[in-house]
């Protein structure tokens, strides 16, 4: 195996035994098919002009099964590949495309599991298949944005919101991936995934907002009560929707962990009563919260951590996610069936106490436009001096440490803006407020970025500015997964200059490839706290 696609990959250059994330080799190189069996369906449907429903349905779960922390299942890859090896095999019969003047990728035969671990070598199928270290930096960039594109696409889909012209970006672009090794195309081509970004996360932020309201100012307990409960986790507001229909009345209480603590701020989940506040932190502390979380919990989508035998059987997962051994939520026609689960917390023990106290969050965009005259006013007293966007992933790494320190250390008159699951380093602190205006306005998860480049939108249009880099906004982004990938891309793409980038950069980029980032966009690597407060607060 070789895979170096997250934050955590082995000494900053890759994994090459097993996944620091816990996936077995066999696993990787299956995933690696899975994107080169992709790139495949994407070139036939490109030279045909083909694209239809099932094609649609499928290409965005398939990059979602490959993101980190998703899926760790074989057979659930498996599975994946043999349907994109079908759906390509009728395009090109319906669309008569000469087989013989395909790649590789896009008429290879897999039918068991044998034959497909033997064909998946990293060299041949793999990242290492790319042998120009700068070529092949780009290549992933880009596949990488793509899966983030894949991730917030899915999610929209799921509430059935589309846009043809998301897909048909996919599709251009893997057949590029295929085809080109023009440096200068594929840099372009990397900005042109961050456009498409921006396309997906307001595709998604539309989905989410007019199904569910916009999120708006909430508290949300950390508190326990006495009755059995499901934990949920991930980011799949339709499954806590069902969950939460599903459990009204039987007295199991629903409760949040870690990137569907936002859930909460939407006007939709507030009228569940049974629907009880956020257990727990980021992903990367899961082993120790499910212990004691005592009843069963539904993984949605990432981050899955492989579950101690002690927790095991009741861990649950729906959609993309999968790890050998766990229970899938059944579905039918799109709908999932949560009674098992429920049956199974009512023989459960209440959670065990974690925590006490509140988070306070909602400041998606339209409840900061909301407020927008009252942070207008501050800043022209001066009494708010700058936003620094804290966002992004949280790790397990213990150089994430900073992000407490920066935060904490940072001046008075600094707002932070955040989102994703980043911000358990300090969402918990009490920073205190500047006018009634909290020191850390929490948008929502990391889907919800977009609201971030909303806002930093607006408030360039009410404070009369001609560039997106004279706000008073600074960028400290912390990533981890290839969704973050997309949400920077998405950020060069808007213009944004000066990211500073942690807790260590990509070991995917070349050294070549960060200098034109360096030089073109002005990122950098975290320093010490003290610096960088220096350098981003001044
Ligand atoms: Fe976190 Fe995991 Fe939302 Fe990521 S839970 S790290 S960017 O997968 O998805 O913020
Ligand atoms: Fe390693 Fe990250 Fe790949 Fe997992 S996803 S194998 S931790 S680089």
């Amino acid at each position: 195996m070789f895979c170096f696609q997250c934050q955590e990959a082995a000494r900053n250059v890759g994994c090459d035994t097993i996944g620091v994330c816990g996936k077995e080799p066999e696993v990787a190189n299956l995933q690696d098919l899975l994107i080169y069996t992709i790139k495949g369906l994407c070139y036939v449907c490109e030279k045909s002009n083909y694209l239809d429903n099932k094609v649609m349905d499928y290409i965005p779960k398939a990059l979602f099964v490959t993101i980190t922390n998703v899926n760790f299942d074989k057979d659930d890859v498996i599975n994946y590949i043999k349907k994109g090896i079908e759906l390509r095999e009728e395009i090109i019969e319906k669309t008569n495309l000469n087989k013989e003047e395909l790649p590789e990728c896009a008429k290879f035969i897999c039918k068991d599991e044998k034959e497909m671990l033997e064909f998946a070598k990293p060299e041949v199928v793999g990242v290492l298949s790319e042998k120009d270290e700068d070529i092949r930096a780009l290549k992933e960039l880009i596949t990488y944005g793509i899966k983030g594109i894949g991730a917030y696409l899915t999610h929209a889909m799921r509430l059935n919101y589309n846009n043809e012209e998301i897909h048909k970006f996919i599709i251009r672009a893997f057949t590029k991936l295929v085809d080109s090794k023009d440096a200068d195309e594929l840099f372009n081509l990397a900005l042109e995934t961050g456009k498409y970004a921006v396309e997906t996360l307001a595709l998604l932020d539309k989905a989410n907002t007019e199904t569910y309201g916009h999120p708006e100012i909430t508290e949300v307990s950390l508190e326990v009560g006495n009755n059995p409960g499901i934990l949920i986790t991930g980011h799949d507001l339709k499954d806590l929707e069902e969950l939460l229909e599903q459990t009204k009345g039987t007295g199991v209480d629903v409760y949040t962990h870690c990137e569907m603590l936002p859930a909460h701020y939407y006007p939709f989940f507030k009228k569940y009563e049974h629907f009880k506040g956020n257990y727990g932190n980021a992903w990367w502390k899961q082993k120790e919260e499910f212990e004691k979380f005592n009843g069963p919990i539904v993984v949605t989508t990432n981050c899955l951590v492989p579950p101690k035998d002690s927790y095991k059987d009741r861990v649950y997962v729906t959609n993309e996610v999968g790890y050998p051994g766990l229970k899938r939520i059944p579905e039918k026609d799109g709908k999932k069936d949560f009674s098992e689960v429920i049956e199974h917390a009512k023989k459960c023990p209440p959670p065990t106490p974690l925590e006490s106290g509140k988070i306070i969050g909602g400041f998606a965009h339209n409840q900061v436009l909301a407020l927008a005259d009252k942070i207008i006013e501050a800043i022209k007293a001066g009494k708010i001096r700058k936003f620094v966007v804290v966002a992004g992933c949280d790790g397990r790494h213990r150089t994430r440490e900073y992000y407490t320190e920066f935060v904490k250390k940072l001046p008075k008159d600094v707002v932070v803006l955040t989102c994703g699951c980043a911000k358990y380093r300090f969402i918990k602190l009490d920073l205190g407020d500047i006018d009634g205006i909290p020191r850390v306005l929490d948008a929502g998860q990391c889907n919800d970025s977009y609201s971030l480049a909303v806002v930093a939108l607006k408030l360039k249009e009410v404070l009369g500015l001609e560039d997106i880099n004279d706000l008073p906004i600074a960028y400290n982004i912390s990533w981890y997964e290839q969704k973050a990938v997309a949400v920077l891309l998405a950020l060069l793409y808007l213009g944004v200059k000066n990211i500073v980038l942690g807790p260590t950069l990509p070991a995917f980029l070349s050294e070549n490839i960060i200098k034109v980032l360096v030089e073109k966009f002005g990122i950098s690597q975290i320093s010490t706290v003290d610096e960088d407060i220096k350098r981003l607060v001044g």
